[in-house]
């Protein structure tokens, strides 16, 4: 495919979504304002300036909802409620308005496959078999003494929880606290578009929507067979009525506002998320795939990558997006590793040149970029010591399965490495007390290196990883090829460059280790200087430091 094939349509017809920067906030752990340890959303409207300096355009905010908060928010007890814990819903009216003031949007988390157990309704359906909201939830009668079928649950056990009140289970691919919609209801249906027309009318911009392609059951949910058992999420995302339900909700909500879509494609190949994010059949915007972020990992256990599979998952992603679909572009999110200790080096004579190399790929990337809080410093993973370190239940479900099977200490590793409470720990703002995160006892400890990594230093530092970001982020607005340029690996197999062309006149070069390399480019390629970095270019030779990138501007020779 030529450079100029894949341009995207005119720019009248471009939504705006193509252009932004998205930042994703766990406000669990952002900014505390009240000292009770919690991140909350006063918090959030107190750093708005922050984010504004930095530059994103779009602020991504993980679920608000009031919840019991047994998966941390994505239990939802109330659509229409702020969760105590973060504030009312006047304070979420004073954030959305800060943002807007500073020509921010807001997308907010979807999370309907399923609810907490907690949610009126599911208090209602489990009362009788008869009851009225019974058929918004999946119910079934057991087999042989045991669950419907052998589906298990993400966070540790099957996937059906035993009612006594009425004899039947109920379908929960999560936790037990999180019983699943029944989307084949209509009632169910238009309860949700009512909860996000409640949302969109109060400004909000889109949604990022929680684990969707699940939404869609297997009909007559038949067993897993053994292969499909070890990933079950490509079973559970692909449902024969979940494009319905996407072009229904298209239908019956989005298409009447502006929004931004974002569904997040757990168990959705490639390939697959190509139907997706088609912007011809009116389903969704884009996706957040799994393949880079999970690329080493086996179920719990972490595996190993090495640069050529990256570079091949990115050109995989690139190609099977094709002229009608766009990719988000991110390394981290509040479910995986800090991408600084996942791909780079954290070691903390590195872990700033590797946490900036790591924040060009994201925003040289074809696509829309997603950073994830904290990212922008290069926060890194946490030194947890102990399984009653983690907070998450997916850490202690799993460990109910395993135990007795898997040394502790075998596990233990695996999840310090990939665990998803890496992500979560609190904003490192100060050096002082806790980081700047709260005056209280945070709900999670914070990193111990907020003593060196944090954004009031960064902030001060002209070379930081915050100041690194907010330039580039700055400089790729400018930039017609790094926007909307097609995208060119143009050397696989290399083992420590990531070497890419953008456009007809960018060069992006990644270096993905602590020696110095020296790297030739394509002969047909004519290097005209640096366009942003900093590198050594003699010809077509170009000398980079360990853990350093630089972005050329070239012309076809
Ligand atoms: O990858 C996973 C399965 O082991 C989990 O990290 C994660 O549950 C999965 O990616 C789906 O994530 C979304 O749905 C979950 C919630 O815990 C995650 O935080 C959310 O991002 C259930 O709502």
């Amino acid at each position: 495919m030529s450079h100029d094939d894949r341009k995207t349509p005119p720019d009248a017809l471009r939504p705006w979504w193509k252009d932004a920067v998205v930042y994703q906030i766990y406000p669990r752990s952002f900014m505390d304002s009240n000292g009770d340890g919690v991140g909350d959303i006063p918090g959030i409207t107190a750093r708005l300036d922050y984010l504004k300096d930095l530059g994103v355009d779009v602020v991504w905010l993980s679920p608000h909802f009031d919840s019991p908060n047994a998966d941390n928010g994505y239990d939802v007890r109330d659509y229409r409620k702020v969760m105590a814990q973060f504030g009312t819903m006047a304070d979420f009216d004073t954030m959305l308005a800060g943002m807007k003031q500073r020509g921010m949007r807001l997308i907010i988390d979807l999370v309907v496959n399923h609810t907490s157990d907690e949610h009126a309704w599911f208090v209602e359906s489990r009362k009788s078999r008869d009851n009225p909201f019974r058929d918004y939830y999946i119910w079934r009668d057991g087999r042989e003494g045991g669950p419907p079928n052998n589906y298990s649950a993400f966070f540790g056990g099957p996937a059906w929880t035993l009612d006594a009140a009425t004899g039947q289970y109920y379908l929960h691919y999560f936790a037990a606290k999180q019983p699943d919609l029944n989307w084949e209801n209509p009632e169910v249906r238009a309860e949700v578009y009512d909860l996000m027309r409640f949302w969109l009318d109060k400004g909000v911009s889109g949604f990022r929507m929680d684990v969707i392609p699940f939404i869609a059951k297997q009909p007559g949910l038949p067993d897993l067979t053994p292969a499909q058992r070890r990933a079950p999420q490509f079973v559970y995302a692909s449902g024969p009525r979940l494009h319905d339900h996407l072009r229904e909700m298209r239908r019956e909500v989005l298409a009447h506002y502006d929004t931004l879509t974002v569904g997040e494609a757990f168990g959705v190949t490639p390939d697959a998320a190509r139907d997706l994010i088609d912007s011809r059949r009116g389903e969704l915007d884009l996706v957040i795939n799994f393949d880079i972020v999970r690329m080493d990992i086996d179920g719990w256990r972490k595996t190993s990558w090495t640069l050529p599979q990256l570079k091949a998952l990115y050109s995989q992603l690139d190609t099977a997006a094709g002229p009608y679909g766009w990719n988000t572009q991110f390394l981290s999110n509040h479910d995986n590793p800090r991408s600084v200790s996942h791909f780079g080096d954290d070691d903390p004579a590195w872990v700033e040149r590797s946490a900036k190399v790591l924040n060009t790929l994201i925003l040289t990337q074809r696509g829309t970029p997603f950073l994830y809080q904290g990212e922008e410093l290069g926060m890194t993973n946490y030194p947890f010591q102990a399984l009653d370190d983690f907070d998450d239940l997916e850490v202690a479900g799993r460990w109910r399965d395993l135990a007795g099977r898997v040394p502790e200490a075998e596990y233990l590793a695996n999840v310090r490495a990939m665990g998803r409470d890496n992500a979560r720990t609190p904003m490192q703002w100060t050096a002082g007390p806790q980081g700047g995160f709260t005056t209280g006892a945070p709900w999670l400890a914070v990193n111990p290196n907020a003593a060196t990594i944090n954004a009031e230093d960064q902030a001060a530092r002209p070379d930081s990883v915050l100041n690194h970001c907010r330039a580039l982020i700055a400089w790729r607005r400018g930039s017609a090829d790094l926007r909307d340029g097609t995208y060119e690996d143009l050397d696989p197999d290399h083992e420590q460059v990531f070497a890419y062309r953008r456009g007809a006149g960018l060069v992006v070069v990644l270096n993905f280790g602590r020696e110095t390399v020296r790297y030739a480019l394509p002969a047909a390629l004519g290097v005209e200087g640096v366009a942003f970095g900093a590198a050594e270019v003699e010809g077509q030779m170009v000398t980079l430091a360990g853990w350093t990138s630089v972005i050329l501007a070239v012309r076809a020779a």
